[in-house]
């Protein structure tokens, strides 16, 4: 029972998962999601509505331990994403709180409630409640996480329990996590980061989360300071608005100086926010550097010397190549050649859901290919330095492809062409700017109107921050968008 949570057996009566005033111990957390797996047993897949509360965590173990793959769903998630994403995984059932209201893309999956109150009378104990369906075999599914890409729709990354557990260990290892460890986090959980590192994470450990519901910077200063938390977790846009706060704030600079790791991830941290950190605290924030598909490949160790701007050595298992455009294996550890990270290890995911084609374009051999481009320092550390497509985008930790926004604005009767790139954003790291030329140039939509249309289709994150109109959009002679003189054609 339980291979990847053991703490549900011999950690009972310790508090595991925390959101605002609920908390629920191993205990509870056992016999809530024990309850589930016997209704959920039939359904094949079971998608997650994901906000962030208990009952969403509550949901994806209790799929974990049914051995029922879980789609942890954004439950901000647009009308034609959603259908997407129903259309691809084909969930039997959806696992949602009691009061959540689904949009009607769902009505047609039949609903199943979470509930997190625990009867503490019921003779079910939280060893009882088990089905004992946990899957035996390690390559099994346990998560199917949507990812953008460069055009298309997400793709579905199914992601193994084995993929799961050796990640998690690996961080184990490098940072010293511990059942000791109080995680305060406010990342959404449909994404790895949130779910995966800070709510699975804990969990297998034996330690607790504390989710703040919503990210601010006083639920971080509350919940690392009184709160006791030990460890925070955050996406750069984050540690930003800290680093902003810092100097008004004695309480988070003190929480802050107290905790024992701060980590960064999902998109690179600016050397001057982690600048400002320490100059306040004392304290170094480190990175770790990962993927849907590949979960955590490099980390910073706990307790090595600052090194702000690197992601740190590849985890435990987790062997990483810088490879040339043409191929071949860079051997230089010199802080400036340049290739693209390939990795491979038992951290990496099954394949992407329904697309053999995607999933044999993503690998060279056993190797995966990441997109993502590093040099290695002498000692090993790895810098990413960029990436190879520049129609993928990261803003504020999420990834957005530019053809899923495009495609989105095309729909829009009052636009006749788009494009879509990414502006650097002190805040968000990178800023989504449409380029829209009007269907009619006496009458263009507002840009007001086309952040509602993409964030009603798509997702509110992936709604243009800015909208520049155009008469029309720079094509070279075979017709090709040159994306990179859309500039000088709006002062054209
Ligand atoms: C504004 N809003 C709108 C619109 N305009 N909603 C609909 N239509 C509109 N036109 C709403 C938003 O929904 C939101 O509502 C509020 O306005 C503000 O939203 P926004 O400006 O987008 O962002 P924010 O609230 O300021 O959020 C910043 C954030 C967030 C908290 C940093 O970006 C975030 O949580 N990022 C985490 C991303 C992440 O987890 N990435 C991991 C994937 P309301 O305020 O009500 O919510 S990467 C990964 O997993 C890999 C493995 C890795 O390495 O980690
Ligand atoms: P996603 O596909 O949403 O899981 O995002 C994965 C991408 O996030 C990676 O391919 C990197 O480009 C980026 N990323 C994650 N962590 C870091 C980091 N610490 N520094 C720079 N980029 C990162």
């Amino acid at each position: 029972m339980n291979a990847l949570f053991p703490a549900l057996r011999t950690r009972t009566d310790l508090p595991a998962l925390r959101f605002g005033a609920e908390t629920l111990t191993y205990e509870d957390l056992g016999r809530a999601a024990g309850a589930l797996v016997t209704p959920i047993l039939g359904a094949g897949r079971v998608a997650v509505w994901a906000t962030p509360t208990a009952a969403t965590a509550v949901g994806v173990v209790a799929a974990l331990l049914a051995g029922v793959p879980a789609i942890p769903i954004n439950p901000r998630t647009g009308e034609r994403e959603l259908a997407h994403i129903l259309g691809d995984s084909m969930p039997g059932a959806v696992l949602a709180g009691a009061d959540d209201v689904l949009p009607a893309g769902l009505a047609d999956v039949p609903r199943i409630d979470v509930e997190t109150a625990v009867d503490h009378h019921s003779p079910v104990s939280a060893a009882s409640a088990f089905s004992g369906a946990e899957p035996d075999d390690p390559e099994s599914p346990a998560l199917i996480v949507y990812t953008s890409g460069t055009t298309g729709p997400p793709k579905g990354v199914v992601l193994s329990h084995r993929a799961i557990a050796a990640s998690l260990d690996a961080l184990e290892e490098a940072w010293a996590w511990t059942e000791d460890d109080v995680l305060v986090h406010a990342l959404p959980l449909f994404h790895v980061h949130g779910l995966i590192l800070g709510i699975l994470g804990p969990l297998r450990r034996g330690g607790s989360v504390r989710h703040l519901g919503a990210f601010s910077v006083e639920g971080v200063a509350r919940e690392l300071g009184a709160g006791g938390g030990t460890m925070l977790f955050g996406v750069p846009t984050m540690y930003h608005r800290i680093a902003d706060a810092l100097g008004d704030d004695p309480a988070l600079v003190r929480a802050l100086g107290g905790a024992r790791l701060l980590v960064s991830g999902s998109a690179a941290l600016p050397v001057h926010d982690h600048e400002r950190i320490t100059a306040a605290t004392g304290r170094t924030v480190i990175e770790r550097y990962g993927m849907t598909e590949t979960l955590m490949n490099t980390g910073v160790p706990v307790g090595s010397r600052p090194r702000p701007g690197s992601v740190g050595l590849p985890l435990r298992d987790v062997e990483l190549r810088l490879v040339e455009e043409d191929g071949t294996e860079l051997r230089a550890y010199d802080g400036e050649s340049v290739g693209e990270i390939q990795v491979k290890g038992p951290n990496l995911f099954t394949a992407y859901l329904n697309r053999p084609d995607a999933t044999a374009a993503a690998f060279d051999g056993d190797w995966f290919r990441t997109g993502d481009m590093a040099v290695r320092e002498p000692d090993g550390y790895v810098r990413i330095v960029g990436r190879k497509a520049t129609d993928l985008i990261k803003s504020g930790g999420y990834k957005i492809g530019a053809g899923e926004i495009e495609n989105a604005l095309l729909e829009h009767p009052a636009v006749l062409e788009a494009a879509v790139t990414g502006a650097p954003d002190p805040d968000l790291g990178e800023r989504i700017v449409a380029w829209v030329v009007p269907a009619d140039a006496e009458k263009p939509p507002t840009a007001g109107e086309l952040a509602d249309h993409v964030a009603g289709l798509l997702a509110p994150h992936k709604r243009p921050r800015t909208v520049h109109f155009l008469r029309a959009l720079p094509r070279n002679d075979m017709g090709k968008l040159l994306k990179k003189a859309l500039p000088e054609a709006l002062h054209g």
